[in-house]
């Protein structure tokens, strides 16, 4: 008879979860009592919890193994009756997103902090996932940041650590646990959506690819699908052996962080394709012979050139993008008479979309692109597809990218990061932008002059759910954008995110740079958001 705790604590009040769950440094969870009050709250607003079947995994980070222990016997005290795990407690999002769904889960708990580093001064993260396998709707992280500020205590078996390190079978209790190969139901379920024979043949013929897995999660789906059942050559992957401190390194895929893969691909004997995902493989980045592509553009392509896949083969529902994305798969859906969809930042938006069938693909200026086939974002799923693209089309990832732009325009984009300024420093800045908004259209600004000036709202189309303030857009008359926001992912201080773009419509100019396209609305923004003067930054921390 396995033993349970109840150990009394005091509430803490700083666990609201964000944009994609709750994140903090590490030391922040590892204070007693921190994990658990956190993981109670959520088994506490579960509904269904007895018996039913939970999914845990994260991307291996440091902290990863002591949470999964934690959870483990918390779930076994609170009635769970089984709970599909990771072995070496490794999972990355989108293939929890699929174990929910395949396994028909109530949920999964997944921890990560995704692009944010790792080690012990580095970030952690808890995120809960619901049964249709994407993130929990707010209605849901709400309830759990009150009942993280109501609960006296939580409950916990009195029983060993679990051997996570192979495949097997365990049990803690009457609670069954099941220990699975990462990798295995993922790669299935890739085979079923894009066409490997033509991969196949690519990679037969000697086109050359380099992957950065980022010594992140990522590695070892790449390894076995790329390598083992694609037939890149040994060494495509780099940096596939998932550490808890990404070797130092940021595992966030972007030309800042992915700079050696950047200089490769711009260099003499760059290989046909470059690739890159995140800690927690839901983010990825592509990367042409001497051409970065834009993550708003690859989605562009995705959804234009999609169906080149099998799984897309009779077309997309329609198409959905954040807010800050650019507009140019707005372009495309137009072109192909596609209902397109401007939601919030935050994956969970997409969920109700995918759910009711009205969008197949979505996509995010973060990197961050998926499909109906999960309800996460899907690094190496969004790199598939363009192989899968490439190897069709028989055209290489730069004349793809240039080709598109001559058919729809091209959408100059930039985002600037302001990162660890004051809180207080922040909110001051969105509050005034925000009380400001009406007096901005019809000024000119540079240059540029203001055509409408707003602060986002959306309704969900599906339930009819609203989330108010979620980014102030302005919009110019020369077709160009901009908008501001703060992050919901960051873990020190605020961090502003300034969203720039322009729309070339001419193909002569698409080659142009893209820091000199957009100066002006880089000046539109700081002449109407007076970032420097308040933050006292005179230039973006992060320019990607
Ligand atoms: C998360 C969310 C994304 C969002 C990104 C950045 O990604 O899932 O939807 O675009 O954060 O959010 P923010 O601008 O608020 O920092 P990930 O990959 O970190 O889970």
């Amino acid at each position: 008879m396995t033993e349970i705790d109840t150990v009394s604590v005091t509430p803490f009040s700083d666990q609201r979860p964000g944009t994609s769950g709750l994140r903090k440094k590490v030391a922040v969870f590892r204070q007693p009592h921190y994990v658990e009050t956190f993981v109670q709250a959520i088994l506490d607003c579960v509904e269904g919890l007895a018996g039913a079947t939970l999914v845990v995994g994260g991307d291996g980070r440091f902290f990863n193994s002591e949470a999964i222990q934690t959870i483990l016997k918390m779930a076994a005290a609170n009635g769970v009756g089984r709970v599909i795990v990771g072995a070496g407690g490794l999972l990355s999002t989108p293939a929890v997103s699929n174990l929910i769904r395949r396994r028909k889960a109530l949920g999964g708990i997944i921890l990560s902090a995704s692009h944010n580093p790792g080690g012990p001064d580095g970030d952690f993260g808890i995120k809960y996932n619901v049964s249709h396998g994407g993130p929990a709707p707010e209605s849901l992280t709400e309830a759990v940041f009150a009942r993280t500020r109501s609960l006296s205590g939580y409950r916990i078996a009195r029983a060993p650590d679990v051997a996570l390190d192979k495949p097997g079978q365990a049990a803690i209790g009457a609670m069954a646990i099941e220990i699975v190969d990462p990798v295995a139901d993922y790669a299935q379920m890739m085979e079923t959506i894009v066409d490997f024979d033509a991969i196949r043949a690519l990679f037969a013929g000697g086109f050359r690819m380099r992957f950065d897995a980022m010594s992140a999660v990522t590695g070892p789906y790449a390894v076995e699908i790329l390598e083992r059942r694609l037939g890149a050559p040994a060494g495509t992957v780099i940096n596939a052996v998932p550490l808890p401190d990404f070797g130092g390194h940021h595992p966030d895929p972007n030309p800042v962080h992915a700079a050696d893969l950047i200089a490769e691909m711009n260099g003499p004997d760059a290989p046909d394709f470059g690739a890159a995902s995140d800690g927690d493989g839901d983010r990825n980045l592509i990367v042409a012979p001497g051409l970065f592509v834009a993550p708003s553009d690859s989605l562009a392509v995705l959804a234009a050139l999609a169906p080149l896949a099998p799984a897309y083969a009779d077309g997309l529902a329609g198409v959905a993008r954040s807010l800050p994305t650019s507009r140019a798969v707005d372009r495309v859906a137009a072109a192909l008479g596609l209902p397109a969809y401007e939601t919030p930042t935050g994956w969970k938006f997409f969920a109700n979309l995918l759910d009711a069938g009205r969008i197949t693909l979505c996509g995010e200026e973060s990197a961050g692109t998926g499909s109906n086939h999960v309800r996460e974002k899907d690094g190496l799923w969004a790199v598939l597809v363009w192989l899968n693209i490439i190897a069709r089309s028989g055209k290489r990832a730069d004349a793809i990218m240039r080709e598109h732009w001559s058919t729809y325009g091209r959408d100059y984009y930039s985002r600037h990061d302001y990162e660890e300024i004051d809180t207080a420093v922040a909110d001051g800045l969105m509050a005034d932008l925000r009380a400001s908004l009406g007096g901005l259209p019809g000024r000119s600004f540079g240059g540029l002059t203001v055509e409408s000036a707003d602060d986002f709202s959306y309704t969900d189309p599906v339930d009819g759910s609203v989330s108010q303030r979620q980014g102030v857009r302005i919009l110019f008359r020369e077709d160009a954008r901009v908008v501001f926001r703060l992050s919901g992912t960051g873990t020190s201080g605020a961090t502003l995110r300034v969203y720039l773009e322009r729309f070339e419509p001419h193909p002569g100019r698409h080659g142009l740079d893209t820091a000199t396209v957009l100066a002006p609305v880089v000046a539109a923004a700081e002449a109407i958001a007076q970032i420097g003067g308040r933050t006292g930054r005179t230039a973006p921390t992060v320019v990607t």
